[in-house]
C-alpha cells in the first residue's frame, strides 16, 4: 500500500504535496502577488481538483473511465475538444491511454492538457 490514499502518482514526476499559498492579504487577484506564480498554482489545483471530481464518479477514484472522460471533456473542455463527436473523443482517449487499460491516470490525462495548452499557445511544432 502506498501512503497518501487513492491518488496514484508513482509514475509521475515525484512531487511533494503542493503547498497552498492561501494568503490573500485582502487582494482579489492572486496573480498580482510578489510570487508571480499564484495564478499558475491555482490552475494546477483546478486541474487536479477537476480530475479527481470526475474520476470519482465510478470505479477507481484515481482514474478516468470512458464515461468519466466523456463527461469531463463535454463539461470542462467544450471549446478545445469537440464533444459532439463521440468517436473522436474515444480515439482521443485511446491515444492517451498508454497502457491500454481503458482508464486514464492523471499522467495519461496530463498529456492532453499539454497538447491543448501547446495548441492554444501556438507552441505546436
Ligand atoms: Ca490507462
Amino acid at each position: 500500500m502506498r501512503a497518501g490514499g487513492a491518488f496514484s502518482a508513482d509514475h509521475c514526476i515525484p512531487t511533494r504535496h503542493i503547498n497552498r499559498h492561501d494568503r490573500r492579504d485582502g487582494k482579489d487577484a492572486p496573480s498580482s502577488t510578489s510570487h508571480g506564480e499564484a495564478t499558475m498554482e491555482a490552475a494546477i489545483l483546478t486541474l487536479v481538483t477537476q480530475f479527481k471530481a470526475y474520476a470519482g464518479n465510478d470505479g477507481s477514484a484515481s482514474t478516468l473511465s470512458r464515461d468519466e472522460f466523456h463527461q469531463l471533456v463535454a463539461s470542462q473542455l467544450p471549446n478545445f475538444v469537440k464533444p459532439g463527436e463521440p468517436d473522436a473523443v474515444d480515439r482521443l482517449m485511446s491515444s492517451l491511454d498508454q497502457n491500454s487499460d481503458g482508464e486514464l491516470t492523471f499522467c495519461e490525462f496530463w498529456q492532453l492538457i499539454g497538447k491543448l495548452a501547446g495548441k492554444q499557445g501556438g507552441f505546436v511544432a
